[in-house]
């Protein structure tokens, strides 16, 4: 009788496991999968009988390097309409923050999102998604934001949770109410955060729709007091929260994360020495973003040796949304996150890997290749893991596994 479902041999593997090797590496080994988990890993030295005799089902990966299926843990993927236009403004020299404050920015994408209908969403949501996928892509954060109404913000999260049972991905949702101040609330911030606290979060706790709770905390966002009562809020009713923080200043936001024991703070580029240290006994992981430090031109780098100094986890994710990252690609986030914040290639995958499950508290589950954790695989055509960033704009996955199923990416390339 065989051992396993699906066995995988001939492989490189990335295995991502914290502490050993550079990768977790284990060259020419074999994974054997049984009910959709790793129930074996190690090399082909070591499998103890003939492929044939252990599994019925048999990869030969010829020497390609598997890693895990890559997480991106940070997305506003579902949104009406785009920011094309805003796009040529800025490139005429207007700011993100003057954009945001004469109306356009965040409360466009608002408005557009607000007449979309739930399969619109979903719709226009699937190519972009679709392309996360091929890249080997299999677990996806997914926030709501642009609705800034109780509707219209259960609808961008129930379409979020449509998208994860229409396509091969499993979905992690995100409210994130407190992102921008609606227009029909100007001059009435605090009423604003009231709603949110008082009508959204129940109604959106009660929809069992969001698995996690967001804030923008910023001076174009929500003051350190209001995230605090929306965190308050989030706790109260057991779901864990994560913050926006220090994107555009420093305003305390990643000790305010830490405080409530935040997955993650994300952005991070003001970030302030206690702010990495209050994460790094928090346990908080740093999310760093950047697609939007490249849209935005950013030019002030995260603090990433205090990271590494205190030993805070670094995660990287595309947070591709319309404005400050129109860029659902989570390759070219590594490649950036080595070129422009000077991660090295393995903690750029660790950063898509490892602590990208660790951002959504998922790291029991998934983000390395470890026993008992989902069968999620990326297999690449490469020689070497530094490919995984080295390249840009270039995809060279060759086959994507699925609690333990391959995935069919020629169907994915029709959706795209
Ligand atoms: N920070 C971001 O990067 C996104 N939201 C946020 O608070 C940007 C969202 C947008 O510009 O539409
Ligand atoms: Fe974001």
């Amino acid at each position: 009788m065989a051992d396993w479902d699906v066995l995988w041999i001939n492989a490189n593997l990335a295995t991502m496991a914290a502490g050993g090797a550079p990768y977790g590496a284990i060259e020419n080994g074999a994974i054997g999968i049984q009910g959709g988990r790793i129930e074996w890993i190690g090399p082909m030295s070591d499998l103890g009988g003939k492929p044939e005799t252990l599994a019925d089902d048999i990869h030969d990966a010829c020497g390609r390097w598997i890693t895990p299926g890559l997480i991106d843990c940070h997305t506003h993927m579902v949104f009406g309409g785009s920011r094309a236009g805003e796009f040529e403004k800025r490139l005429q020299g207007v700011s993100y923050e003057e954009i945001a404050r004469a109306g356009g920015g965040i409360v466009s994408t608002m408005s557009a999102t607000r007449d979309a209908s739930e399969t619109d969403l979903v719709t226009a949501a699937t190519p972009r998604l679709s392309n996360l996928i091929r890249e080997g892509v299999t677990t996806v954060e997914i926030k709501s934001g642009y609705g800034l109404e109780t509707a219209t913000e259960l609808k961008q999260l129930s379409s979020a949770r449509a998208l994860g049972k229409a396509l091969p991905v499993n979905v992690e949702t995100t409210f994130l109410g407190a992102h921008a101040l609606p227009p029909e609330y100007s001059g009435k911030q605090s009423d604003y955060i009231d709603l949110v606290i008082e009508e959204m979060l129940p109604a959106v706790a009660d929809s069992g729709t969001a698995d996690a709770v967001d804030a923008f905390c910023e001076n174009i966002g929500f003051t350190p007091a209001e995230t605090e009562a929306v965190f308050t809020a989030a706790r109260a009713r057991d779901l864990p929260v994560k913050l926006h923080a220090e994107q555009l200043s420093d305003l305390g936001g990643a000790a305010l994360a830490a405080r409530f024991e935040a997955l993650s703070a994300d952005h991070l580029e003001y970030a302030s020495e206690d702010g990495v240290k209050a994460m790094a006994k928090s346990g908080t992981v740093a999310v760093l973003l950047p697609g939007a430090y490249y849209t935005l031109r950013e030019t002030h780098l995260p603090p990433m040796d205090l990271f590494r100094k205190h030993k805070v986890d670094m995660a990287i994710a595309s947070d591709f949304n319309p404005g400050s990252s129109p860029i659902p690609s989570l390759l070219l986030m590594l490649n950036m996150a080595c070129t422009l914040f000077r991660m090295t290639p393995e903690e750029s995958l660790a950063g898509a890997t490892r602590n990208a499950a660790k951002a959504l508290g998922r790291v029991d589950d998934r983000g390395t290749l470890e026993t008992g954790k989902r069968a999620d695989l990326a297999v690449w055509n490469i020689k070497q893991p530094a490919e995984l960033s080295y390249w840009g704009g270039y995809n060279p996955l060759w086959t994507l596994v699925r609690g333990g199923s391959t995935v069919d990416l020629g169907a994915l390339e029709q959706a795209a």
